[in-house]
């Protein structure tokens, strides 16, 4: 499989088989589109202001945060993975395998399987000679009906990190609806998250392996409006819901040592 000029003339990568059509951005490695056949609307959303420009965030698909989450005095906030050169290994009609190479001793892995369901695999390497603290967010963007007609269950109950309460800490009561901003980041979260969309008429089931974060974001009106790579209207049309490993749950990883975080999407009929 070939790589061919993407949007802003970015190295592309597609993936095209009877279950699914994706694409991947060698920038960032930052899978752009998942659209399982069975799907009248994509899984993933996509800005339709989103930049491509080398170097910059795609706003959309599933920015690899890494090796940090959020903001870091001085850096970009979400780590350097995102907006990296990435360098394609392998890739099939349903399996793309990237690296990246190592930088202050930390590389990465990515492995992508698309199909009737979307497998990610994100292993951060400690190819350095010392302990390293690491956090991982596979910062994933989908698309709904309308945000105030979804709900996301599987985080009841669950610790979260209020980002626009100054990071307070507070417990889920229920399922997440939103109905203005949401940015939570649940600590001690292992368990599957399922996005209910009546609207679109289906359940994204979001299976986690070895991740214990989990990041809910809306950036609602104001928020949208600040962001240029981002239409004000958008937030109308996406939700992230984001496995991660972040925040008192980041990874200690020795020299030589390695993480793998795997998550399993899948997209069920609301009948
Ligand atoms: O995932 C939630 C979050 O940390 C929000 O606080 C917001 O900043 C979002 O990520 C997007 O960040 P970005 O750097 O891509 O604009």
């Amino acid at each position: 499989m070939k790589t061919e000029q993407g949007n802003g003339g970015l190295e592309r990568v597609r993936i095209e088989n009877e279950e699914c059509e994706a694409e991947l951005y060698l920038n960032g490695a930052t899978l752009t589109a998942w659209k399982p056949r069975s799907q009248a609307r994509p899984v993933l959303w996509t800005s339709k202001q989103a930049t491509w420009i080398a170097g910059k965030a795609i706003r959309g698909g599933v920015p690899l945060c890494f090796p940090w989450f959020g903001p870091k005095a001085g850096a970009a906030q979400h780590g350097w993975a995102r907006t990296s050169a990435w360098s394609l290994d392998q890739a099939d009609d349903r399996q793309l395998v990237l690296s990246l190479a190592p930088r202050d001793g930390l590389a990465a892995r990515y492995v992508v399987r698309a199909g009737a369901e979307l497998e990610l695999e994100f292993t951060a390497i400690n190819a350095g000679s010392s302990v390293a603290t690491v956090e991982v967010a596979l910062h994933a963007y989908f698309e709904i009906s309308d945000p105030t007609a979804v709900y996301i269950s599987g985080l009841e109950g669950a610790t979260y990190l209020d980002r626009i309460a100054g990071g307070a800490r507070a417990r889920q009561e229920g399922v997440v609806t939103i109905g203005g901003e949401v940015d939570r980041t649940f600590v001690g979260h292992a368990g599957t998250v399922e996005l209910w969309d009546p609207g679109l008429r289906r359940k994204i089931i979001i299976r986690k392996e070895r991740s214990n974060s989990t990041v809910v974001w809306n950036p609602w009106i104001d928020k949208a409006r600040a962001m240029a790579d981002f239409g004000d209207e958008e937030y109308q049309q996406m939700v992230c819901i984001e496995p991660a490993n972040a925040g008192e749950d980041a990874l200690l990883l020795k020299p030589g040592e390695s993480h793998l975080t795997r998550v399993v999407i899948a997209v069920e009929p609301l009948t």
